[in-house]
């Protein structure tokens, strides 16, 4: 297939932290599984990530590491466009646009501004409230037909589509019409914690106990496991109403391993947590020990870093103002 019969994919993960089993489960797993069929541009999204408060050196560290962990978990530079969102101005700019056909009543049913202004009361900043207009502008730039997420993402997809609607609508023919491309329900679709199984497993909960990292050591993982949260029944059975906590542990070890619910069910009858959780533990520890390795290699090697997310920008910043030009046309700015 040619490069302009193919369909554009578009996603991006936040530096706000070190990646979680739940980033790589849910999203980032399933990226190099396209790279083949699709046009992929995967971006760091460091504008998103301020929206909370960052420690300026840990944020660049964040970036350059997301970046590595794209590429240790199997992105092919010159397959992939790889890119730091701040280094293409075009998704500051359309997002102001996209502000601007953007309702204040629908960006305030956002579940994810309420949940995370709730985290963050002494910092509600509008940056905040119109991070999913931002998302909207990252998506539309590309004339993106996918966006692989986890289901929690599902809301800011709906928005985005809505923003795309009304601005075709006054301008046709502008966005191309994005759809979430997500891992089916027990697939990895939502990874919770592992302390506390009612919530996502989330890079910036302050319980250290409730994600696993994937630079993680081996020890630290298999203590997590080992404490984990699960329930007074002792049999391994996939439950999510009854068993939340095992039934994720389930899921994870059953994606760690790529054997069926069904066949993890069975290797566990009569065996109890005990036996379960070491070995749920382990299998994390095994799929992730080449991804850890590969990231302390390629962050060793900043100069290779550099050249990757340089031409990444270039790349996605040709695109971008491809979009950006037909925009500011549309909506009637004077070209320069
Ligand atoms: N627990 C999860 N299960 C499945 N998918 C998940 N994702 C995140 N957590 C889970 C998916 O990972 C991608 C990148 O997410 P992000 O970093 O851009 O933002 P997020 O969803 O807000 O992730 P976190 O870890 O919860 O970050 P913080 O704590 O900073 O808010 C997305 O596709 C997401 O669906």
């Amino acid at each position: 297939m040619s490069e302009n019969q193919k369909k554009t994919i578009f996603s991006g993960v936040q530096p706000s932290g070190k990646l979680t089993l739940g980033n790589y489960l849910g999203a980032i797993r399933n990226f190099p599984l396209l790279q083949e069929d699709y046009n992929c541009i995967y971006c760091v999204v460091d504008m998103h990530a301020i929206t909370v408060r960052q420690e300026p050196a840990a944020l660049r560290r964040a970036t350059l590491e997301v970046l590595a962990q794209y590429i240790a978990c199997g992105l092919d530079p010159d397959k992939s466009v790889l890119f730091i969102q701040s280094h293409v101005p075009a998704h500051a700019e359309l997002a102001w646009v996209l502000n601007c056909f953007t309702m204040f009543g629908e960006a305030s049913r956002m579940t994810q501004f309420k949940d995370k202004s709730a985290k963050h009361a002494d910092n509600i900043n509008v940056g905040l409230f119109t991070y999913p207009v931002l998302m909207a502008a990252d998506i539309l730039l590309y004339q993106t037909d996918l966006v692989p997420v986890g289901v929690d993402q599902s809301q800011h997809i709906e928005i985005c589509r809505d923003i795309a609607n009304r601005f075709n609508g006054r301008f046709p023919d502008t966005f191309t019409m994005p759809e979430g491309y997500y891992p089916k329900a027990g697939e990895g679709a939502k990874i919770t914690s592992l302390a506390d199984p009612a919530s996502k497993m989330s890079k910036s909960d302050p319980n250290p106990n409730g994600y696993i990292l994937l630079m993680d050591k081996p020890e630290d993982i298999m203590r997590k496991f080992k404490r984990a949260v699960t329930d007074s029944d002792t049999r391994i059975a996939m439950d999510p109403q009854n068993k939340p906590g095992v039934s994720n542990l389930i899921q994870i070890y059953a994606l760690a391993t790529g054997k069926t619910v069904a066949a993890v069910e069975d290797e566990f009858a009569g065996k109890g947590y005990g036996a379960f959780k070491p070995a749920a533990g382990e299998a994390v520890v095994e799929l992730l020990r080449p991804i850890r390795e590969k990231t302390e290699d390629l962050l060793r090697n900043k100069d290779y870093l550099e050249q990757v997310y340089q031409q990444g920008a270039q790349k996605a910043s040709y695109l971008a103002r491809r979009t950006l030009d037909k925009v500011y046309r549309k909506v009637g700015f004077v070209g320069r």
